[in-house]
């Protein structure tokens, strides 16, 4: 399945699908084919058997310096609104299976957003986040001002946006963006751990949570919770609720099949 991908590495573990962003001499920075093989990745990986977790991360010392500036400095408005690649992007946030992204060193601008539509970030001690499309004339396009803002609320949100200054880790964990710190030598061995237990529960409970969680962001806390409803009746008609509840009344460790 690699030899179709020029700018990403992908494989599958242990019932992850791990995907690692490789133009590590420009530090990863995203350009539209590494766009489109992203998205083409995790669409392949969300409809495998044999996949359950997915997972994202960069080789080198970043796990992306944002969109590749050498490819964007000679676009204009017209020739944006016709590629239209953002479409393309808004496809990651369909994706049904959880999201792990495991980032280090820098995660900046088009790679912070990447970052940000992951469902759970681990991060190296060493990593620094930020929204520097300030400083070239710009701002976010692919949901900056929009996820970051609901994460961290509109007055954090700004400063980082306005100043385009980095975030260290420490602060990313307190504004939660990050769910866990880990040295850089642990960050894959430590998500990937984290992707194993989130693989071994039954995966139509996990795809609904995913999908109901989301609607948090958009609906109101009474539509959240009709639509949160839905999904909890959905999940009785699964073999894995009868196997569930099952296996506890006879005290024995479920055997998930996934129906
Ligand atoms: N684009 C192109 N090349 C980049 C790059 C980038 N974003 N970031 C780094 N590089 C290249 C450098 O030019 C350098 O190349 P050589 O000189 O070796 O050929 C190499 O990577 C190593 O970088 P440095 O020598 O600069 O390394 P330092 O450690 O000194 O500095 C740095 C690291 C991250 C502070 C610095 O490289 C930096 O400031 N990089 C630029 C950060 C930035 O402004 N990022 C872009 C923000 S705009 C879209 C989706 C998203 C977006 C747009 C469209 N669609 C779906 C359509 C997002 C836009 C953005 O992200």
């Amino acid at each position: 399945m690699d030899k179709q991908y020029q700018y990403i590495e992908t494989e599958v573990k242990d019932s992850i699908g791990i995907i690692r962003l490789n133009r590590p001499k420009v530090l990863n920075a995203i350009n539209r084919q590494m766009v489109t093989e992203i998205v083409t990745a995790y669409e392949y990986f969300d409809k495998s058997d044999k996949v359950k977790v997915l997972m994202i991360t960069g080789n080198g010392r970043a796990f992306a310096a944002g969109a590749d500036i050498d490819e964007m400095t000679n676009d204009d408005a017209i020739s944006l609104e016709i590629l239209n690649q953002f479409v393309e992007w808004d496809r990651i946030l369909t994706i049904k299976k959880p999201i792990i992204g495991a980032v280090h060193g820098y995660v900046l601008g088009g790679g912070f957003e990447l970052a940000l539509t992951c469902d759970l970030l681990f991060a190296a001690d060493n990593t620094k986040f930020g929204f520097p499309e300030v400083n070239l004339g710009v701002m976010p396009g692919a949901g900056g001002t929009q996820i970051l803002t609901r994460i961290i609320g509109k007055t954090r949100a700004l400063e980082w946006l306005f100043t385009g200054e980095m975030m260290d880790v420490q602060e990313a964990k307190q504004s939660g963006i990050v769910n866990r710190i880990v040295p850089e030598q642990l960050l894959l061995e430590e998500t990937e751990k984290f992707a194993k237990v989130i693989a071994s529960k039954p995966p139509l409970s996990i795809r609904l949570i995913k999908d109901a969680a989301k609607k948090a962001l958009d609906y109101s806390l009474y539509e959240g919770m009709q639509y949160e409803r839905k999904n909890f009746y959905l999940l009785f008609a699964s073999e894995d609720q009868k196997e569930g509840m099952k296996a506890f009344q006879e005290k024995r460790p479920p055997n998930f099949t996934g129906k």
